[in-house]
Order: structure tokens, then C-alpha cells, then sequence
């Protein structure tokens, strides 16, 4: 091997080691494929219902292993018909580690609906160090309306980390009472950094 040689692979090395360290690039770790489950509980890693005492009865949150898109596994909510009328955004979340302040991200995922009367969505919101202001917020329902009854499709939605943000989360869920005998299953959710 000559000298040019040499150093052309020098150069090429030096570029795959720079996007080996490329994490800046990488999706964030939020297991939003809901496949491995928690150290303490059975429920998905990390992942929570919001679970409302006084109408628990009325809402089924289920970690699915009957339907999914990706993998075997995916989470559900089911609203009883008989449910009270009361507005209450039932939803299953995750707080989420790795992010840059003043990035922004791709937040996506894949929602199937059943007889759903207003949409199901995923949202993220951006805490402040008090955790009562909302920095920053953003949904998929605007610009991807999942209502009625429908297989798979996915849904996204961007976002920019503003400053002073202490916590980020993310929430997928359907509201009442509109949804009274509906049903939503979210999976492959995904947090991909635009810049
Ligand atoms: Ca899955």
C-alpha cells in the first residue's frame, strides 16, 4: 500500500469514527415499541398508565399481546360506554432522557383505532423546574386526526426543546367522554432529533 493510500484511509477512518460518535444524530431511548417489560412492575419499561381512582372501573389500560405493529406487543386504553360524563385525557406516558435544550425533534408513532369520536393523539410536553408551566407543547392530532375505526397508521409530530426545560414528556392517549366504547393501541412511538 502506497503513502496516498495510506493516508486516504487515515482520512476514512477519522469520517466513520466522527459518525460512530454521532449519538447528536441517533434516536433517544424511550422503548416506545413496548416490548420489554419493567423491573418492578408489569407494565412496559418505564411506561405508566394514568390511571384516575374514581373512574377506574370505567377504563381498561392494557399491555397488549394480541396486537401490535412492531414486535408482539402494544399498549391499549378502552373507554366503557357506560363511562361518566366527564372530561378526563386518559393516556400512557414517559418521561424521556437524552434531550438538548434548544434541539429539535421528530416525534412519531403508530396508532390503530376503534369507533373513536375525537381524535387519539400523542403529545409532548416540556416542563419548566416548577413542573406547573408548560414550556413547550406539541400533538399529532392536528395534522393526523385519528377518529372512527382504523388499522395502523402513523402519526408525527416536531418539537423544540426550549430553555430552562427540566422534564419532557410524552403522553399517547384518548380523552372522554367522546370516546365512551372506543378503544386506541399506540406502538413503534419514536424521538428523532431534526438537526
Ligand atoms: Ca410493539
Amino acid at each position: 500500500m502506497n503513502k496516498k493510500s495510506l493516508i486516504v484511509m487515515a482520512i476514512m477512518c477519522v469520517v466513520v469514527v466522527a459518525g460512530g460518535c454521532g449519538s447528536e444524530t441517533s434516536e433517544l431511548s424511550i422503548d416506545g415499541s413496548f416490548e420489554s417489560i419493567s423491573t418492578f412492575e408489569k407494565t412496559p419499561n418505564d411506561w405508566y398508565p394514568t390511571i384516575v381512582t374514581r373512574t377506574k372501573e370505567f377504563v381498561d389500560f392494557e399491555w397488549d399481546n394480541q396486537v401490535a405493529y412492531v414486535g408482539n406487543r402494544s399498549v391499549s386504553i378502552a373507554i366503557d360506554l357506560d363511562h361518566p360524563e366527564e372530561q378526563i385525557a386518559y393516556n400512557w406516558t414517559k418521561t424521556i432522557t437524552g434531550y438538548e435544550e434548544g434541539k429539535t425533534y421528530e416525534l412519531s408513532g403508530w396508532v390503530k383505532a376503534e369507533k373513536l369520536n375525537s381524535p387519539a393523539w400523542i403529545c409532548i410536553q416540556c416542563w419548566g423546574e416548577s413542573k406547573t408551566e408548560m414550556l413547550g407543547f406539541n400533538t399529532t392530532q392536528r395534522d393526523y386526526p385519528i377518529t372512527g375505526t382504523m388499522d395502523w397508521t402513523q402519526v408525527k409530530t416536531v418539537f423544540t426543546v426550549p430553555a430552562g426545560t427540566t422534564e419532557v414528556r410524552i403522553r399517547a392517549g384518548i380523552a372522554t367522554p367522546d370516546n365512551r366504547g372506543g378503544r386506541v393501541w399506540f406502538d413503534g412511538l419514536s424521538v428523532r432529533p431534526l438537526d
